[in-house]
């Protein structure tokens, strides 16, 4: 199955490559004629768990490497002891317009203590330095999506050397496997790297693997990993930070990790690990035979990124290398085919970075190089942490989604202390970011003081059912989450006093608009308010989300959960309604209609309720949504979308706008002018939400099923047109969608789902009731 590379050496000396595959969709190979230059140009693997960016150096290379549980802090009570009895005074002076008062008494009453998290953090490099190569031709180095394998080629003193690595989730390992066309042409050294707080194993190479421990600052999680060597032929010697190789002609390196920290009792350190299981888990894994493990790597992979297959159009420039594509769509190339390949690479690194039992996807997935990351490679989650799961469920990975719900699991108990001793509130809360530690308090300025990030997150376990039916995972794990979240804002929200625009209203205070500022009538720029719109729409996709579930769970209408519905029903009707301002015609970022210092901000906030939310669309709501795209529109003529994610957001709406020509030229922009050489996202700096919102994007101008119907290609662009497929894509009410279409219309779809009902289906500008699990032809 898996084709050997195609290699093509010119007559003269001038050395040319072509992709490297025959049969593989060009949209499935990242490809490159050079080493990585830096990080951002290395190629990405991982197994969910452990994860490697492979820099291709061909005498020297770098494998930098991550364990998704290294993690700098510990738990920590962090509570503002002087919260709960100053809010009601920072709330009074917000609703007195007395912002800057406000500012300064949540700056020293409500900020969590300490109110910063500590770094998620590398886990060290593998260094390979090949000894007796010479001149370096033919170079080549790959990333398949399909089998999840990486490659780095190359000819040097007439022997031909391949390099394949790729991060194993069957076996847990990664894998670095050394050929060479001449026997025992393989001589090298091989060795661990980590700038701090390390020690290596004991053993002058006596032994046939390497070690390295220690630990994450101060008081983070300890950590071990282990690499051992196998050759045919030649010799392996081991011990301490290094093994060296000679004369070896197939050479095999299986690497794995630990730590201390406990999955499933984060606040509670496991009792310390020993290094050794490391050692004996990478010799177990290389007696099974690297054919063995590759084949069942390829399979396990196979067996999720196989389940959709997306064709558009394709384009001139398939054949060139990945970095050269990227560089032609800056110059206004257009590469349907190259955004095929976006979308799969996000599928790619969803399955890469968040299996089952793993932690979620951080703000860089898995893949970090540093010891302080950017924004400590955290989980943000005013956005950031939420994006990253946008394409799952559509992009037919809903396994991928568990490890989210686990850490909202974890965050349960701290956010509902926190609930009770900030807000004096039930349910749970998460401020505007969290770590592994259990963190739930505000965090690095006032500006966190945002206590909706639980609310925000109770979607996605909701989403989940809603794509999987799953009434099980429903009743077990989503209703307790979201009745948690939703009991916050209940206790939470309060009455808008008189004066107010929204006089007798429930409204969030204190609120942010996720970090963006206004300026009052008396000049003065703030951010702290209440009732922000992105907090009420937040508040009422939560409560209907609820009470939908309530009513999954009560088909027997026997009062399930009477009390908790009727109260949500209660603050649904008492929630203040959203604003269009009379002067401009645009939806509201808040209450009042304030002037924008900053009219491009990144953050969208109050489209949420356009997407990921569904309050706003053209049925029930045509004025809101006419005024909320007025605001992405202004936004955008300010210089909007200058983040990655920002940019991702943005196609998603434009999607729910149908406005496929604009939804397209901004995945253009995000190709053009937010993704790096290796294809990921870029803020700047490398931040991955991007490469999931922007994966998201794509689904979402070919597949939506909000408002109970399932629309196909609701926003195809031109540049797509002419012909392709997707196969595979998921909609809500459990089904799996599969479209052709030619010249911009479906030509053919079928609905797989378990039930054999007929489903409402929008297409070609025209409704109708489609059987499920057949072939329809248009
Ligand atoms: C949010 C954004 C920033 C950045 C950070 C990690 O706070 O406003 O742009 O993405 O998260």
């Amino acid at each position: 199955m898996h084709v050997p590379f195609l290699l093509l050496a010119a007559a003269s000396s001038a050395v040319f490559s072509v992709m490297p595959t025959q049969t593989k969709k060009p949209s499935l190979m990242l490809w490159y004629k050079q080493p990585a230059a830096n990080w951002n140009e290395a190629l990405p693997v991982g197994n969910g768990r452990i994860g490697a960016m492979v820099f291709g150096g061909a005498a020297e290379e770098r494998i930098q490497l991550n364990d998704d549980t290294l993690w700098a802090g510990a738990p920590k009570d962090r509570v503002n002891p002087k919260a709960l009895a100053a809010l009601p005074e920072v709330r009074r002076l917000i609703f007195e317009g007395k912002n800057e008062e406000a500012t300064k008494l949540a700056d020293s009453a409500l900020m969590g203590v300490p109110h910063n998290v500590e770094s998620y953090q590398t886990l060290g490099d593998l260094n390979i330095k090949m000894e007796g190569l010479g001149a370096i031709s033919d170079y080549q180095r790959s990333l398949d999506l399909d089998t999840a394998v990486s490659k780095t080629s190359f000819t040097s003193n007439g022997v031909r050397f391949e390099r394949t690595v790729f991060a194993s989730a069957a076996d847990d390992v990664i894998v670095v496997h050394i050929t060479s066309s001449k026997k025992g042409a393989i001589n090298g050294h091989i060795s661990f790297y980590r700038s701090e707080n390390q020690s290596y194993g004991l053993g002058g190479l006596t032994f046939n693997y390497a070690t390295m421990s220690g630990q994450a600052g101060k008081d983070g999680v300890k950590f071990g990993v282990a690499v051992s060597g196998h050759s045919d032929g030649g010799k392996v010697l081991g011990g301490g930070s290094s093994i060296l190789i000679s004369d070896g002609t197939n050479v095999t390196l299986y690497l794995t990790s630990q730590t201390d920290y406990d999955r499933k009792n984060p606040g509670v350190r496991k009792k310390p690990f020993n290094i050794s299981n490391c050692v004996m888990h990478v010799t177990a894994v290389q007696e099974k035979g690297y054919r063995a493990v590759l084949a069942r790597h390829i399979k396990e992979h196979q067996r999720l990124f196989r389940r959709v297959d997306l064709q558009l159009p394709k384009s001139e420039q398939e054949s060139l290398p990945t970095d050269e594509r990227l560089k032609q769509v800056a110059q206004g190339k257009s590469d349907p085919d190259l955004e095929a390949m976006y979308f799969q690479f996000g599928r790619y690194l969803l399955i890469s970075c968040s299996r089952p039992g793993d932690m979620p996807a951080n703000l860089q997935g898995l893949w970090c190089q540093d010891i302080n990351a950017p924004w400590n490679a955290d989980y943000h989650t005013n956005i950031n942490l939420q994006m990253n799961y946008w394409a799952a469920e559509v992009g037919n990975l809903s396994e991928c989604h568990l490890p989210l719900f686990d850490l909202m699991e974890s965050l349960m108990k701290p956010g509902q202390d926190t609930a009770k001793r900030m807000y004096g509130a039930r349910g749970w809360v998460v401020h505007h970011l969290t770590d592994v530690w259990g963190f739930t308090v505000p965090a690095d300025g006032v500006w966190g003081v945002w206590p909706v990030g639980a609310a925000w997150l109770a979607q996605h376990p909701w989403e989940h059912y809603e794509f999987t039916q799953d009434k099980k995972f429903l009743h077990d794990r989503a209703y307790p989450l979201m009745k948690g979240a939703a009991r916050f804002m209940l206790d939470f929200m309060v009455k808008a006093p008189p004066g107010s625009p929204v006089a007798g209203k429930l409204v969030t205070n204190p609120s942010h608009s996720p970090e963006n500022s206004f300026r009052k009538a008396d000049g003065t720029v703030s951010q702290f308010t209440y009732g922000a719109t992105m907090d009420l729409e937040i508040a009422h996709d939560l409560f209907t989300n609820c009470l939908k579930a309530i009513g999954v769970q009560d088909q027997e209408s026997t009062g399930f959960d009477k009390d908790f519905r009727d109260e949500l029903s209660q603050a649904l009707k008492d929630l203040a309604p959203l604003q269009i301002s009379p002067k401009t015609g645009r939806l509201q970022e808040w209450i009042e209609d304030y002037d924008e210092p900053e009219p491009g901000h990144r953050h969208v906030s109050h489209m949420f309720g356009v997407y990921p939310g569904n309050e706003i669309n053209v049925h029930s709501t045509p004025e809101t949504f006419k005024a909320a795209r007025k605001s992405l529109e202004y936004r955008l003529s300010h210089g909007g979308g200058h983040t990655g994610w920002s940019r991702a957001w943005i196609i998603n709406l434009w999607a729910r706008f149908l406005e496929p020509e604009i939804a397209h030229d901004n995945l253009v922009a995000l190709l053009a002018k937010s993704t790096q050489p290796n294809m990921f996202d870029s803020h700047p700096p490398f931040q991955i939400d991007g490469n999931f919102g922007g994966c998201a994007g794509i689904a979402e101008m070919l597949l939506q099923s909000q408002n109970e119907t399932i629309q196909l290609l609701p926003a195809l662009p031109k540049a797509w047109a002419s012909k392709g497929h997707f196969y595979g894509l998921r909609a809500r009410g459990g089904w799996t969608v599969d479209v052709e279409w030619e010249k911009g219309l479906v030509t053919r779809y079928r609905l797989s789902g378990p039930q054999n009902i007929g489903i409402k289906v929008e297409l070609n500008g025209a409704q109708q009731v489609a059987s499920a699990n057949v072939w329809h032809k248009v």
